[in-house]
């Protein structure tokens, strides 16, 4: 019996190969992935990305000519029986008491030297370790240079700390070959818990039928056909299937082959890691899900977010206030001179609000700032409407993500709305409200008032002159007319009349202006309450969405 009834031919089937600058992309590829999630999602859903990353990077980094090759399987399979039969030596003990092989040995053919570190990685102890080099051997064993080979505990053992020590070999080593015998090889636990796990490593995986010397040859192919259909079950379909027997040299020439292939090909190791960055990669993929994410939230909600922004920042009752000191400088500056002076008694609304702030007066940066206006705090319907605001960006933005990114998003949304209240009061303070120049027509239109009032106040000085003439007894003035009327009186009534006709028509002219002055500073103040919006409530929000677009093309790159 040759033991061979796999596919042997088909062994491994990645003829590509894996080739190592591939492999090592793909590893950078899933650290740019962490990268990108570091601190969006929860570190106890990435274990086993970064246990990979690390573990590779330690794997890649010692002996690549060395291929570690792991025997496991339920005990009294014959492990330790076939571990020794390769090694032509008795090196592992087999015994009677089950289970026999409490921690793992090794076997390296070749010089121990350059397989020591590996060794020291995988946790073999140094008295477990022998080697496979022997005068007497000549050639013989020169076909499996390179490979170290492991007998394993078993895994379905009364002693917990075997199926542990296992369990972490299982995660180290480069190509496992599975021990079933014709007794226990349907049972459950080999196929759940470990050989459909390791569907994923298919080109890194050997099942070996032991003990076939105890079938009758009539029943062999029977039960190889049964482990055959479980194996496809467990989605390991195509992996090589060889029968064996330990007992005899003859019985484990398949087996032999198979190993002498795997360790001059030196593919197991990349193949191995290859197969666990696909796991790592279909695992994370529900992180990142099929979604591209947006850029940003649509422009609607961030409108919806400035005029809520807008409103908690008081920018109506400055845009009011700016109409109302319009108007009030304006009166100032174009009306009656006669009145103009109580309008100055009158406060200017600006200024009772502390505007401009200090950020434009002093000309320092505004971020260097407290709050410093006296602008109204925002009622609990504005303080609502924002928070209602702010939630809607987050819930647009995170739209269709896969969990943990909507919270993310949401956490990232609120994370500065601490610092808003502050930063509208110095977007407002520092807006320049377009007052500070007093234009042109508001000169002219000052100055034909005092002109109609010189001549208001020079034809009443003549009238009054004229008088006290007359009365004192004194020759009277020449006093020219217009028509029929007096030059002083013209002047006297004639000044007071334009004056009063000249700020009567100025008036909605004023009105008019200080609608266009508020409408003006209402849009500047809007754009510096945006940019405050879009600094601490979107940017936050795009910088998580980088992160998500980043995972995602992280891990398409890993993933191919
Ligand atoms: N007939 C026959 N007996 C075998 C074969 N392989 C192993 N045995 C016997 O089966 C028993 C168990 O063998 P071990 O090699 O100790 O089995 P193991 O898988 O190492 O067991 P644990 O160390 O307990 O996990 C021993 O009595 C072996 O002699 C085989 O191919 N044919
Ligand atoms: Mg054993």
């Amino acid at each position: 019996m040759t033991g061979i009834t796999g596919r042997l031919s088909e062994a491994f089937r990645g003829d590509q190969g894996v080739h190592a600058e591939t492999l090592v992309s793909r590893l950078d590829a899933v650290r740019r992935f962490l990268d990108a999630v570091d601190g969006q999602v929860p570190d106890s859903r990435l274990v086993a990305a970064h246990t990979l990353v690390e573990r590779a990077a330690t794997r890649l980094s010692l002996s690549r000519d060395h291929t570690v090759v792991a025997l496991a399987g339920a005990t009294g399979s014959g492990k330790s029986s076939l571990f020794n039969a390769l090694a032509r030596l008795e090196l592992s003990p087999v015994g009677v008491r089950r289970p026999t092989t409490g921690v793992a040995h090794a076997c390296v053919w070749g010089p121990l030297d350059g397989a020591n570190r590996l060794l020291d990685w995988v946790g073999v102890l140094p008295r477990h370790r022998f080697v496979r080099e022997s005068a007497l051997d000549g050639d013989d064993e020169s076909a499996l240079h390179g490979l170290v080979l492991l007998d394993l505990p078993d895994f379905d053992s009364v002693q917990r700390s075997h199926r542990l020590e296992v369990d972490r070999l299982l995660g180290l080593v480069d190509l496992v070959v599975w021990v079933v015998d014709p007794q226990k090889y349907a049972d459950r636990v080999i196929h759940t818990s470990y050989l459909r796990e390791f569907h994923r490593h298919r080109d890194v995986t050997l099942v070996v039928l032991n003990q076939a010397d105890r079938l009758p040859p009539a029943e062999l192919p029977r039960v190889v056909d049964d482990l055959r259909r479980l194996l496809d079950a467990d989605g390991l379909a195509g992996v090589p299937l060889l029968a064996t027997y330990a007992i005899e040299p003859a019985g484990i020439v398949g087996l032999r082959e198979a190993l002498e292939r795997t360790v001059a090909e030196r593919q197991a190791a990349l193949r191995r890691l290859a197969g666990d960055v696909d796991t790592v990669v279909t695992a994370m993929g529900e992180l990142v899900g099929a979604q591209a994410p947006g850029d940003a939230p649509d422009q609607a909600t961030v409108r919806a977010l400035d005029r809520a922004l807008a409103g908690a920042a008081g920018v109506p009752a400055v845009a009011e206030a700016v109409e109302g000191a319009y108007r009030h400088r304006a009166a100032g500056a174009t009306g009656w001179p006669v009145v103009r002076g109580w309008r100055r008694l009158r406060p200017d609304p600006l200024r009772r609000l502390h505007l401009p702030g200090p950020a434009r007066d002093a000309d320092r940066p505004a971020e260097s700032l407290v709050a410093a206006t006296s602008v109204p705090d925002p009622t609990a319907a504005q303080r609502s409407a924002l928070g209602l605001a702010v939630r809607q960006v987050a819930d647009r933005a995170g739209d269709g993500l896969p969990a943990p990114w909507p919270k993310a998003v949401t956490t990232a949304a609120r994370s500065r709305l601490g610092d808003l209240p502050d930063a509208l009061d110095r977007a407002v303070a520092g807006t320049d409200l377009g007052l500070d120049r007093r234009p042109v027509w508001w000169r002219i239109v000052g100055g034909l008032q005092w002109l109609v009032s010189l001549a208001a106040v020079a034809g009443l000085g003549w009238l009054v002159l004229g008088y006290a003439l007359r009365a004192l007894g004194l020759p009277a003035l020449d006093t020219p007319r217009v028509g029929e009327v007096p030059l002083p009186t013209l002047l006297l009534l004639g000044g007071l009349l334009a004056g009063l006709l000249v700020a009567g028509a100025n008036r909605p002219v004023v009105r008019w202006a200080a609608r266009r002055a508020r409408q003006r500073a209402e849009k500047r103040l809007a754009a510096a309450v945006a940019e405050v919006g879009a600094e601490l409530v979107v940017a936050p929000v795009r910088v998580v969405l980088g992160r998500y677009g980043q995972a995602r093309a992280a891990l398409r790159d890993a993933g191919r």
